[in-house]
């Protein structure tokens, strides 16, 4: 039964060539939900998930940058805000898109879709797309360190998170101006407050202004972030190899940045942001930080130490990870990236502990499918009480516990694809009538 509501979810968010993260609160296409929904949907229909990336793709700037939003000319401009006419950005397609980015889980997603389904000639086309996207941010975003630095809380993913709140404070901004969209369809005390919006706001715009080439006030190397890049050369490297390419330069590039994210982030237990600009350590207590267990060649020490942290500040066997440590005066079970549970960040930390730890892996699972099961596909969890925040039919939520069913399953025992596809052939009929996904 969860995975066909997952489906239905997934049925629901699809736009043609992509998933909206959610009808009302998000309803264009963005890029790291896309990447996760690609790795569900491949469980239960590879070519969405292909198109699912390739449309993202698709809007790919011609330096290689992957923007954070692809939009919808059909969707109202009201419908979201910060929309196009704030952006006054377009991809070389002529589409619409914002000019900043978001963690490159892409290649990761690119293997797994391949995996799930094996397409050598979409690994052929996908590749150097993924290949420009590291490109970019390797040439535009590195610093002497060898660190990749996001230059808006946007950019992280988490960008309500406590760890921004020192850098984000140094933001001169005056009143915004314009009448945010998300209250609408979440309560004020589930989402940022109008101040961070400001913020947001007046960063992005500075940013804009600069023709998206120049950081502005903000500008850290988050851990996240620099994972999501690591592990992209490891996928990178398989990719090529599965392409007949030689895989030693992404191997290469995944080893410097581990070395160089556990010679400058790491500190005590967990990995840190750090201030770009003055090269100080951004100490707090962000999942983010937990998230280098996707990298596979961290160091035998640091993997201990991380678990020990999760263990203890992170309260891992509840079941599922919290955004922000419990425990700290900034945490907040219901504020959006300030202490809440995601199924995305507590799925890439189970992927980091399968092969490591797998009986702390299967307390994960197990919490999520709890999470959902109780709640549904909710934005983010109480960790505690499982209680659902934020907005309802949230595609990735729905996307990655299909996935986590079919490699994990219900009490440990993973459905069968066959399972999953018998489900998704009885939505097919009520469901997918129109469905314009080119062949
Ligand atoms: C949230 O971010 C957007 C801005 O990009 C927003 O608050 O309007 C974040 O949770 C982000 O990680 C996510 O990609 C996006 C869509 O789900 O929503």
């Amino acid at each position: 039964m969860i995975a066909r509501d997952a489906v239905r979810v997934l049925v629901a968010n699809w736009d043609g060539s992509y998933t909206v993260p959610s009808r009302r609160l998000y309803p264009h296409q963005w890029s790291w939900d896309s990447a996760f929904i690609a790795i569900g949907n491949a469980r239960w229909s590879p070519r969405r998930a292909r198109v699912e990336l390739l449309s993202l793709f698709g809007a790919q700037w011609r330096d290689g940058r992957v923007p954070h939003i692809v939009f919808n000319p059909a969707v109202p401009e009201g419908a979201y805000f910060p929309g196009p006419e704030f952006w006054e950005a377009r991809a070389p397609s002529g589409t619409s898109t914002s000019g900043i980015v978001q963690p490159p889980v892409h290649a990761l997603a690119a293997w797994q879709v391949h995996l799930a389904d094996p397409d050598p000639a979409f690994l052929r086309r996908i590749y150097p797309r993924l290949v420009a996207q590291q490109h970019f941010l390797r040439t535009a975003r590195q610093s002497p360190e060898g660190l990749m630095s996001i230059v808006h809380p946007w950019e992280s993913g988490m960008d309500n998170s406590p760890a921004w709140d020192i850098p984000l404070a140094a933001v001169v901004a005056g009143p915004m101006g314009v009448v945010r969209r998300d209250l609408t369809h979440v309560s004020p005390d589930e989402r940022p407050t109008d101040r961070d919006y400001e913020r947001y706001t007046a960063l992005a715009r500075a940013y804009r202004d600069t023709g998206y080439r120049e950081a502005g006030a903000f500008a850290v190397e988050d851990p996240l972030f620099n994972a999501a890049y690591g592990a992209a050369e490891s996928a990178l490297a398989k990719i090529a190899a599965a392409c007949g390419l030689d895989p030693a330069p992404h191997h290469a590039e995944a080893a410097r940045i581990t070395a160089a994210m556990v010679e400058h982030l790491y500190d005590d237990g967990l990995f840190h942001s750090r201030d770009a600009g003055s090269g100080i350590l951004l100490r707090s207590s962000s999942a983010a930080g937990l998230v280098p267990l996707i990298l596979p060649d961290l160091p035998r020490e640091i993997v201990n130490a991380l678990i020990g942290t999760a263990l203890d500040r992170f309260e891992i066997k509840r079941g599922l990870l919290p955004s922000f440590a419990p425990g700290t005066p900034e945490f907040d079970p219901a504020r959006y990236w300030r202490g809440p549970s995601w199924i995305n960040l507590t799925w890439l930390v189970w992927q980091g502990l399968r092969h490591r730890r797998a009986d702390l892996a299967e307390l994960l699972a197990d919490g999520m499918i709890r999470a959902v099961t109780t709640s549904g596909f909710r934005e983010y969890f109480d960790p505690f009480t499982l209680e659902g925040h934020g907005c309802r039919d949230f595609s990735w939520s729905a996307a990655l516990v299909l996935d986590l069913l079919c490699q994990h399953g219900l009490d440990g025992v993973p459905a069968s694809l066959r399972e999953v596809g018998e489900e998704r052939r009885s939505l097919v009929e009520t469901h997918e009538i129109g469905d314009q996904v080119p062949a």
